[in-house]
């Protein structure tokens, strides 16, 4: 027998939006979680969302024969801008299966490492910079890890330089795609008539064609001056399809482009603005760090050997991914009618449901009591291994899993020993606490640190 899903009080045509807050959606995901438990029914105008948030739930639909990845909510909005790239691609897109075939080798393991002294090239910027602040200067680290992986994802995967470091403002490009991210957001949201009548479309398809010149301009110049790197716009261009012989159109070369520039340097940046918090508010767990990070490194410049060798930064990724899930949510959809919980939630065909990762990844039939603390030992000695399946999620799952995941630990783990090895790293205002600011991602908001170079090493 399956059991009603609770569903909160609504109001006609809109439903359930205008108790969804603007600022930060997320806020009113899990606050509902918290009042109505691990499944709720929410309606967004005309439509309705199953919004699951336990592991139990959320493990049941990491079944890919009978769940499949719905690209809905803020993602619907920002096909506008990236159509079926491989993010925003709906099940079923033939351009999907294409992208992904011709793609998943750039990003494999062996691809990434070859792409490891680009990296450090531009996280050598974000070190160089930081050592000219001194402890004096407040500084806002999600400003400069996005400088560092927006640079990091251009430099490696189309070898293009955007140099945001010699900067102090962002490129028009930049500003386009922030502008760009935060309307799909709010779209989500808005009756289609109020965002006509209002006049937010003028903009919206300005900034996207902003992105469109950006995009085209680097196809071209590619074109007209081809390289030997076997780069990821280098695939896109001349990659053949193993399985049908076919390569990627022009349309969906660009929409790929821009898809990587944009999942390639929020969700980076978010979690290193994240561990930069998390670890800042725990000293026991900077003095380890920093313990591990000088017995590796020592003086010297880290070398891609050296990456596997720091578990405890590791721990302190993985924790901080968990505690502060950079894509917090995601969207899925049944194949056919079914049931979830043991069989005591019915699910329809084609029902949109979000799964509130944010808190499944609070839940304590895992993570115990104390979920909500902040402990990179739960994930080191084998314990990260022996957890449950699907319980740590961060990067998605199965088909349509990040594809970016070795890319960015790379980019992350070399940027953090750096930092380590380099900087007394200390909050600007040590009463802080973590207020979330959300985009399509979600980082801490207004979050300062102050940066000077080591005292114990002169
Ligand atoms: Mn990434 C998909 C999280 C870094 C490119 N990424 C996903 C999904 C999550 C995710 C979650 C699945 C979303 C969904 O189910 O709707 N990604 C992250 C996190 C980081 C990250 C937490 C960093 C930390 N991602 C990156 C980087 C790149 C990238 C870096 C590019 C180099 N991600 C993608 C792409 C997809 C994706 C492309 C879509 C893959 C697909 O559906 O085929």
């Amino acid at each position: 027998m399956t059991t009603p899903i609770p569903c909160p009080p609504s109001l006609p045509f809109f439903g359930h939006v205008t108790k969804i807050e603007k600022e930060v959606p997320l806020r009113s995901f899990i606050l509902l979680a918290k009042q109505y438990g691990e499944i709720y029914e929410l309606l967004q105008f005309s439509r309705s969302l199953l919004v699951v948030s336990t592991y139990e739930l959320l493990n049941d639909i990491c079944d890919d024969k009978r769940f499949v990845k719905n690209p809905g909510g803020a993602l619907e909005q920002v096909r506008n801008g990236v159509g079926d790239g491989l993010f925003t691609a709906k099940p079923g897109e033939e351009n999907w299966e294409l992208a992904h075939r011709i793609l998943m080798p750039a990003f494999g393991t062996a691809a990434v490492r070859e792409m490891f002294d680009d990296m450090h090239d531009i996280a050598t910027q974000l070190i160089l910079k930081w050592e000219r602040f001194g402890p004096n200067v407040a500084v806002n680290p999600a400003e400069d890890f996005t400088r560092l992986t927006f640079d990091t994802i251009a430099l490696c995967s189309m070898s293009y330089r955007l140099n945001s470091f010699y900067r102090e403002t962002n490129p028009p490009f930049v500003e386009a795609m922030v502008d760009f991210l935060v309307e799909s957001g709010l779209r989500a949201f808005r009756p289609t008539l109020v965002t006509n009548v209002m006049g937010y479309n003028a903009k919206y398809e300005q900034d996207i064609k902003t992105m469109a010149d950006l995009a085209n301009e680097i196809i071209a110049d590619r074109r007209a001056n081809p390289t030997e790197k076997n780069d990821l716009l280098n695939r896109m261009l001349e990659g053949k399809d193993p399985k049908t012989g076919k390569t990627l159109s022009d349309e969906n070369i660009k929409n790929n482009l821009l898809t990587f520039l944009i999942a390639g340097h929020e969700t980076t940046s978010s979690t290193l603005s994240f561990l930069t918090y998390f670890i800042l508010k725990k000293p026991e767990v900077l003095r380890k760090l920093r313990a591990e990070v000088d017995a590796v490194l020592g003086d010297e410049q880290p070398q891609i050997g050296d990456l596997n060798k720091l578990p405890y930064l590791t721990a302190c990724l993985r924790e901080t991914l968990r505690m502060g899930p950079a894509a917090p949510m995601r969207g899925a959809q049944a194949w056919e009618d079914t049931t979830i919980g043991g069989g005591r939630y019915a699910v329809k065909k084609g029902q949109n449901i979000s799964i509130l990762i944010w808190q499944a990844l609070r839940d304590p039939k895992v993570w115990g009591e104390d979920a909500e603390e902040f402990n990179p030992e739960r994930m080191l000695d084998g314990k990260f291994e022996a957890l449950p399946p699907n319980a740590w999620q961060p990067f998605g799952f199965g088909m349509r899993a990040c594809i970016g995941r070795a890319f960015a630990w790379q980019e992350m783990m070399l940027t953090a020993a750096l930092i380590v090895q380099r900087f007394d790293v200390t909050m600007d205002d040590p009463s802080y606490e973590l207020v979330i600011k959300q985009t399509l991602t979600i980082k801490p908001r207004d979050f300062r640190i102050r940066v000077a170079p080591r005292r114990d090493k002169g």
